[in-house]
């Protein structure tokens, strides 16, 4: 049998076959042979493996194959998609008789799958290919363990690109363009506009601030950097001027990543910021649990507090009294259903200079749309929304924002209209990309797009991601997945969806401008059960009622006939993908785990009829039927939707005070807000593997990871645990706080917000070098955008001027 053989990076498959075939000639061939002899088809890795033969795992070919992601069989003909390393693919044929391999370009590969589905189109010299890695001079990242970290490489880079009196000018360029509203920050456009001119001023501002106490306020030293051309923004006192100084002196004379990274850290730069959050309902009270609600709504809203208080922070440090400004811009719905999602504009919660502004879609005839469109139906409405935001935003912020970010993909492509508008930079965040969600759903887009419109979109989403000047990530593994599986940007390296467009190269993962800053939980209501002082002992009766109560009714059914016994818990959308009824069955099944602690689900509603979400009311069904068939009352307290955060808050705690766990059990999860909710409450949790919560917690040290497709592994997991705190108490506790450690280390939202932030200033500035071929990529994009995209947005009907319907799956 032969060795796998040793591979490097720079080695391609292709090289490597003629080797591998001398070593295994009759396994391969063999191999090869079942694969065509079933005609054309697409083969996923699960089947390639399986008809790889038994002794072949271990050879060159079993390596291939197993890091072969599909494969498209057009007999004699096998096109492998190579998946060697995150983010590192590449497609090679196979020929099934005389084994010779060839390397071949995405745009080859893909061709051949479209073969499979729409042949006609595969064929056709003239059919839509995009190629959108226009920018040569872009610097790529070169290693996957580098991939999320583009500020790092962007701080070298232009560190690098700086070096020398020429080069500078773009900095400069720069600087003299700072300004707020009438306000000119750092330096005069008059006094300052040569390099030689800045240097010299730096030189005697820093003489002039290293003789000061460094508490001196700036207000004082005001007048001196006025006479040498510096204006307002360095500092509030001797001292922070005189670091912010030393780093553009730093820069100027030889710059290095590290005052590159200072410096952008701390220049005026970010003061307004609109969030646009668009498919509602999008409000901070009653919202949770309406159609397509859920972790946004919270991420956006902390993420919201998080910024204004670093804004501020920063601003004072910079000595400036400016007030920021950050707009949450979403959808004025009016037909609101109790909630304030048909008010305009509305102030944030704990912020003091935050609101959400609510602008409403509009009928063919201008009126305003009455109801909730789901997210899947609302790309007609869009453009026409940008363009009232737009004007809404200008008018209530008096001048354009410094900074503009999307979430999802309508948030986003919006946020792409704007940004293009006022000239503004623009930031990404996906939270989910649909495409990874459902099977196939590129080259299957048409038998989805009646329900899904999958094909505006994929398409909004390609603009959006490469117009954007930065993209933000929870995790790794959102964006390049893991050793065995792809993330999901990195599913938008290369796709097709027949008939309609190829993706030749839709977007790299080692493009810089991918960045990974995990969102946090609100700490100040989901805190640690331990901190007895702060603890909300006033909702303790009605989290009493809720858990404990015998009653069943339409907020909670079921019972827990043991109290004496830990609580495992449970909270999240009755979708599918939660996979809540999956716990419940898991518990059903397991009698050790059923002895050892009792199970509270919070989730959905409880009666099929209240429920308009197809998706939801299957789940219910499947939660009454379980409970029925492992006969789980006693065991079990299944609690409607809960949406008083503060009340869910106390509630982990007081599983915690049971010595109990949170499972998060779900077939996917992005990211899973409800993980890091829990390990900050200090609740041990055990989290699906399957998505962010394998990144968030280390498993086995931080909490653990369960296999959602492994339900008898999972449930024994659990009830180890419970057993082993049972003959060691302390290892709850030990768990209890390893979860609060990684969860200080690195999910908090004060760690977010410095980054983003960060990023706002650093690639603020890296879009105005290298202009023109940024422009030129920029221009081809919104040449897309109209000829394309908003052709198909217009197909699609526009569902939200008839009465509401039950809404496509979440
Ligand atoms: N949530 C809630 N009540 C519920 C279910 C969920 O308040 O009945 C909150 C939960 O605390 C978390 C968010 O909704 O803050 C869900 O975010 P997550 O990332 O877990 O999932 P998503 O719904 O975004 O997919
Ligand atoms: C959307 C999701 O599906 C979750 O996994 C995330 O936690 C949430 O958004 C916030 O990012």
């Amino acid at each position: 049998m032969a060795r796998i053989m040793t591979t490097r990076r720079s080695d391609s498959i292709a090289d490597m076959m003629p080797e591998a075939l001398r070593q295994s000639r009759y396994y391969m061939k063999s191999c090869f042979q079942r694969y065509v002899s079933r005609g054309s088809r697409l083969m996923k890795q699960q089947h390639l493996l399986e008809e790889l033969h038994a002794g072949s795992s271990d050879s060159f070919l079993g390596h291939v194959i197993s890091c072969t992601h599909e494969a498209v069989v057009l007999p004699p003909y096998v096109a492998l998609a190579v998946r060697r390393n995150p983010g590192v693919w590449e497609y090679i044929t196979v020929h099934s008789g005389d084994l010779t391999v060839q390397q071949i370009t995405p745009s080859d590969y893909l061709r051949r799958k479209e073969s499979l589905y729409d042949d006609h189109w595969a064929q056709d010299d003239n059919s839509l290919e995009v190629n959108l890695s226009l920018c040569l001079s872009t610097p790529r990242l070169t290693l996957p363990s580098s991939i999320g970290n583009g500020m790092h490489l962007l701080s070298r880079f232009l560190s690098s690109s700086l070096g020398g009196v020429n080069k500078i000018k773009p900095l400069l360029d720069y600087l003299l363009a700072l300004r707020y509203q009438n306000t000119k920050l750092l330096i005069s456009d008059t006094l300052l506009d040569t390099v030689g001119k800045l240097q010299a001023a730096l030189l005697l501002a820093q003489a002039f601030v290293s003789e000061q106490h460094p508490d001196t306020p700036f207000q004082q030293m005001a007048h001196r950097f006025h006479e040498w051309g510096l204006e307002k923004g360095w500092g509030d006192t001797a001292g922070a001027c005189g670091q912010t100084l030393g780093f553009l002196s730093e820069m100027l004379q030889a710059p290095d990543p590290v005052s590159v990274d200072r410096f952008f850290s701390r220049v005026p730069s970010v003061f307004d910021v609109v969030i646009f959050s668009v498919h509602g309902y999008f409000g901070q009270h009653k919202v949770l649990g309406m159609p397509d609600t859920g972790g946004q709504v919270v991420y956006i809203l902390d993420q919201v507090r998080a910024l204004e208080e670093e804004l501020l922070q920063r601003i004072k440090g910079q000595g400036l009294t400016f007030k920021p400004n950050i707009l949450v811009v979403t959808r004025l719905i009016p037909e609101a259903k109790g909630t304030t999602c048909n008010v305009e504009l509305e102030p944030i919660d704990k912020t003091r200079h935050s609101s959400i502004l609510r602008v409403p879609f509009k009928t063919q005839d201008g009126q305003d749309l009455p109801h909730w469109v789901s997210r899947f139906d609302i790309y007609p409405y869009l453009e026409r929304y940008a363009q009232d935001s737009c004007t809404k935003i200008l008018h209530i912020l008096g001048r354009k924002p410094d900074l503009v970010i999307g979430n999802y993909t309508d948030g986003n492509l919006v946020a792409y209209l704007v940004s293009r508008k006022l000239g503004v930079t623009q930031g990404t965040i996906a939270h989910a990309l649909e495409k990874t969600k459902y099977e196939d759903s590129d080259v299957k887009w048409r038998e989805m797009d009646h329900r899904y419109h999958f094909s505006c979109q994929f398409t909004a989403d390609m603009i959006a991601m490469n117009t954007s000047d930065f993209i933000i990530a929870s995790t790794y593994q959102e964006i390049a997945g893991s050793k065995d599986k792809p993330g999901q940007y990195e599913s938008h390296y290369a796709f097709t969806m027949p008939g309609l467009c190829r993706f030749a190269t839709g977007i790299s993962v080692f493009d810089p401008k991918f960045n990974i800053a995990a969102p946090g939980a609100d700490q100040s209501v989901y805190f640690p059960f331990t901190l007895k002082h702060k603890r909300l002992m006033g909702l303790h009766p009605q989290i009493e009622e809720l858990v404990y109560g015998k009653e069943e009714n339409d907020e909670h059914i079921g019972y827990l006939q043991d109290r004496s016994k830990p609580v495992i818990f449970s909270m999240a959308r009755l979708d599918k993908v939660k996979n809540i009824t999956g716990l419940v069955e898991w518990y059903g099944q397991n009698k050790r785990l059923r002895d050892l602690a009792n199970l509270v689900v919070v989730g959905g509603l409880l009666d099929p009829k209240h429920s308009k979400d197809r998706e939801e009311i299957e789940e219910i069904n499947e939660m009454h039927s379980l409970i029925n068939k492992y006969q789980l009352k006693g065991q079990i307290r299944w609690i409607k939707a809960q949406t008083d955060r503060v009340r869910n808050g106390e509630l982990y705690r007081c599983v915690a005070d049971t010595r109990g766990a949170f499972v998060q059990p779900a077939l996917y999860e992005a990211f899973g807000l409800t993980v890091i909710e829990a390990m900050n409450c200090g609740l041990p949790t055990f989290a699906t593997n399957q998505g962010g919560p394998a990144e968030i917690i280390v498993n086995e040290v931080s909490g653990f990871h369960i296999n959602p497709l492994d339900g008898k592994e999972a449930s024994n997991k659990i009830a180890n645990f419970f057993q082993k705190c049972n003959e060691d108490p302390m290892y709850w506790n030990r768990m209890s706080t390893a979860g609060l450690q990684r969860i200080y280390e690195c999910y908090t939202w004060q760690i977010y917000a410095t980054k983003v932030l960060n990023m706002g200033s650093m690639y603020g500035f890296w879009r105005t070098l290298d202009k023109q071929e940024k422009q030129d990529k920029q221009h081809y994009l919104n040449m897309f955008y109209n000829l394309h995209y908003r052709k198909l947005a217009n197909t699609v009907p526009k569902v939200g001027e008839q009465p509401e319907q039950a809404t496509a799956a979440a």
